[in-house]
């Protein structure tokens, strides 16, 4: 949401992208259930083929008993029941092999596997009045709840289906539609692509030398995507084992699985019966319904009162009496579960500890994490593994600035206690604080550490909270302070592990390898329907993308924007695009691979003009923030001394927030609702550092880029983009330039 700008913030921390955060008051572990795993299911002979029937149903998870007693409310929430398919069934028999969980499954893969997915819609219909986008171009089919799968993260054709093969690769622009709730009116603009009755079919290839690492999946359709994702509608996928980039220590290589923990973080906002207000034209509901709209002041960002329980959950606030009325959600919670489960319990009982591996899979929600001690009240030092799915790969003389800025700005990086003896061949980062926006990835080496950070065994009784801290988005949503789990120390016996740190050889370096995935040839370029109709960036040069409104006067119209910068700085004429709400008719990137259908580098710009956080997500893409002044379209834009590694590969990105300088008086600035607009920006009377990515193409197929808050998302701030086969020798002098310099770094 992007409340009304009333004042100028002061500048907030660099180090977390200029989020700011606020500190939990309470915490203590209180008797729960155990974290339980998310079901895994798991490929076979290279193939892992599922039903998914999107649907509602109740969620026994999110169930509270409100203030004062009386009954429980319980909510119903949208999940997917999976199952493996055995044939042209559409629904999963009844039994241990189906699984329906809000918490979320895991699809297990490894390289080489084929992921096929028969996706069929049993969703209900949506009242229009509960839906944003519902009035907007091309959106009215939107209350007939409309769905698709997108499989975040993975390296995989954007393909959309042809007459000789009718499933679909992770294409986003399909919409499956339930028969039941009625028949889609052809729209006359902004139509969304192929429209398929009741199921459609998936066929997502896994590349053989595709990153091991963690992603996820989630529905996509534009304008009604946050409502899915906060009504359940998530899961997890895996590609090979996480400890295969574990190494370095002989006693427990490769890292055991068993060790190895899933986290799916995932929120709802629970209403109790009544009206609930101003916000949503006085909306009617029932106890148990789920909030469409996430709504970031459903619960006051830090407790009332110190006895205020927080353990999973925060209480619905009234908004209503405030100075520009909001909601009153009294009554209601707001539930935080890790793999759908209100505040469980995390035993670890290995005295080596364990690789967690989390997902935000909040609709629009971001978190700033601790793991606290109980004792101390101090954040516990942790080791970082993996960033956004993907395991890191640091040479020992990496700068630590420069890890921070690779990472994204996202950790609080603190140094590692000394490893004695080490003969580790990476660079152990240690973090005590992680910020993950929508969709990020973490994954980290959590065992018992003494207050100075080193590895101990646990005294007896050890204990801790995994909190999130609350965070304040610039001038945007505050997310409130709730504690997530309890965590147990209870480590026996003696350590296996010789050394104090893991020795992380990450997938991060080996995707940029020559047989990497993003240098080695794109397979199966030959068979695309695609037409190669479009010219590569032209030397030098890079793409600017800004992020804000359409309109500065009018809220909530998120937008992107763009334009072509050559060798100098300056903007290519003819290339402007304003800032423009999604149109998925519209493409606004088209680039063809290499020569010999190899990836292609580009260097992108993202300007960010608003005052709150942005997060910027490429599909089929992932991407190293890079120096500014790297040269563009440099295969190792930036080198770290000596060392030309990876690094860190991410999917998303946070943007920091613009600040507005005094030349645009308070007035001015309220009425363009906290957002600056593009001349502002290039006149310098509104302050904003790119953040410039190297990103490698290596997938074709019609796919997007976007903010991952799916509130911006929804409200438009997303492009489209197409990737096409090389076409040979038509590129001319540009084919000659690629093939002798492109690669010369
Ligand atoms: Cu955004």
């Amino acid at each position: 949401m992007s409340r009304q700008f009333h004042q100028r913030r002061t500048p907030l921390q660099r180090s977390l992208g200029a989020m700011c955060v606020v500190a939990g008051l309470w915490g203590g572990a209180a008797a729960a259930a155990d974290l339980v795993e998310p079901v895994t299911f798991t490929s076979s002979y290279g193939v892992l083929d599922i039903l998914m029937v999107a649907k509602a149903q109740p969620v026994p998870g999110l169930a509270f008993t409100p203030p004062g007693g009386g009954a429980a409310i319980n909510p119903t929430g949208w999940v997917y029941e999976i199952c493996k398919r055995r044939g042209s069934e559409t629904s999963c028999p009844a039994g241990t092999g189906t699984v329906a969980d809000y918490g979320g499954v895991r699809l297990a893969l490894n390289q080489g596997d084929t992921l096929k997915v028969r996706l069929v819609n049993k969703l209900p219909v949506v009242s229009a009045a509960k839906l944003k986008h519902a009035t907007e171009p091309g959106q009215a089919n939107l209350f007939l709840n409309p769905t698709n799968l997108h499989t975040h993260g993975l390296l995989t054709p954007a393909r959309a289906a042809t007459r000789n093969d009718p499933t679909f690769g992770d294409f986003v622009f399909v919409s499956v539609f339930n028969s039941a709730n009625g028949i889609p009116v052809p729209q006359a603009t902004h139509q969304h692509g192929p429209i398929v009755m009741d199921s459609v079919d998936y066929k997502i290839p896994i590349p053989r030398n595709h990153p091991t690492g963690l992603f996820w999946f989630h529905p996509h359709i534009h304008g009604i995507a946050l409502n899915q994702v906060t009504q359940g509608m998530a899961g997890i996928i895996t590609v090979g084992k996480a400890g295969d980039n574990i190494r370095g220590d002989a006693a427990r290589s490769p890292w055991p699985e068993a060790n190895v923990r899933h986290m799916m973080l995932k929120d709802s906002q629970v209403l109790a019966a009544g009206t609930i207000g101003f916000d949503s034209g006085d909306q009617t509901v029932v106890d148990g319904e789920i909030l469409h709209q996430q709504d970031p002041d459903f619960c006051t960002q830090l407790p009332e009162s110190p006895a205020e329980d927080r353990r999973g959950s925060c209480p619905g606030a009234d908004n209503s009496k405030d100075e520009e009325p909001g909601n009153n959600y009294t009554g209601g919670r707001w539930i935080h579960t890790v793999n759908g489960q209100q505040f469980p319990t995390v035993r670890i009982t290995d005295p080596d500890g364990e690789i967690w591996r989390l997902t935000n899979a909040s609709a629009s929600l971001s978190y700033d994490l601790r793991l606290v001690d109980d004792t101390t009240q101090k954040p516990m030092v942790m080791q970082l593994v993996a960033v956004d799915g993907v395991s890191i790969h640091l040479p020992q003389d990496a700068a630590m600035d420069s890890v921070v800025t690779m990472a994204g700005a996202r950790f609080k990086v603190v140094k590692c206690p000394p490893v004695p003896g080490s003969t580790l061949r990476s660079l152990p980062v240690c973090v005590s604080e992680l910020v993950m926006m929508p969709s990020s990835r973490a994954e980290i080496w959590v065992t018992y550490r003494d207050q100075n950070g080193r590895v101990a065994a646990p005294p007896s009784g050890a204990t801790a909270t995994l909190k999130q801290a609350g965070l304040t988005m610039g001038s945007g949503d505050m997310w409130p302070a709730v504690d997530l789990a309890s965590v147990v120390f209870q480590a026996g016996g003696a350590r296996r592990l010789t050394s104090y740190a893991l020795d992380i050889q990450g997938d991060a370096f080996n995707s940029m390898q020559a047989n990497g995935i993003f240098s080695a040839a794109v397979p199966d370029t030959d068979r695309a329907s695609l037409r190669a109709d479009c010219t590569p960036l032209a030397p030098g040069h890079r793409r600017r993308i800004f992020f804000g409104f359409s309109d500065v006067a009018v809220a909530d119209t998120f937008a992107l924007g763009y334009e072509e910068v050559d060798y100098k700085g300056e903007v290519v004429a003819g290339t402007q695009r304003p800032l423009t709400q999604f149109d998925p008719t519209q493409p606004t990137v088209c680039l063809p691979l290499g020569p010999g259908q190899t990836p292609v580098h580009e260097t992108w710009e993202l300007v960010q003009l608003s005052t709150e956080n942005h997060n910027f997500h490429m599909h089929q893409a992932r991407f190293r923030q890079v120096r500014k002044s790297a040269a563009a379209n440099s295969m190792m834009a930036e080198r770290l001394g000596s060392y030309r590694g990876a690094g860190i590969v991410l999917d998303n990105v946070v943007l920091g927030v613009a600040e507005p300088t005094q030349a645009i008086s308070d007035q001015v600035f309220n009425e363009q609702n906290g957002v600056c607009t593009v001349e502002q920006w290039r006149s310098g009377q509104c302050k904003s550092e790119a953040v410039t990515v190297d990103i490698p193409f290596a997938q074709i197929g019609e796919f997007i880029y976007h903010c991952h808050i799916l509130e911006h998302e929804d409200g438009g701030m997303m492009a489209g983009i197409k990737v096409v086969p090389h076409s040979g020798w038509s590129g001319g002098w540009r084919h000659w330039w690629y093939t002798h310099y492109s690669r010369a770094d």
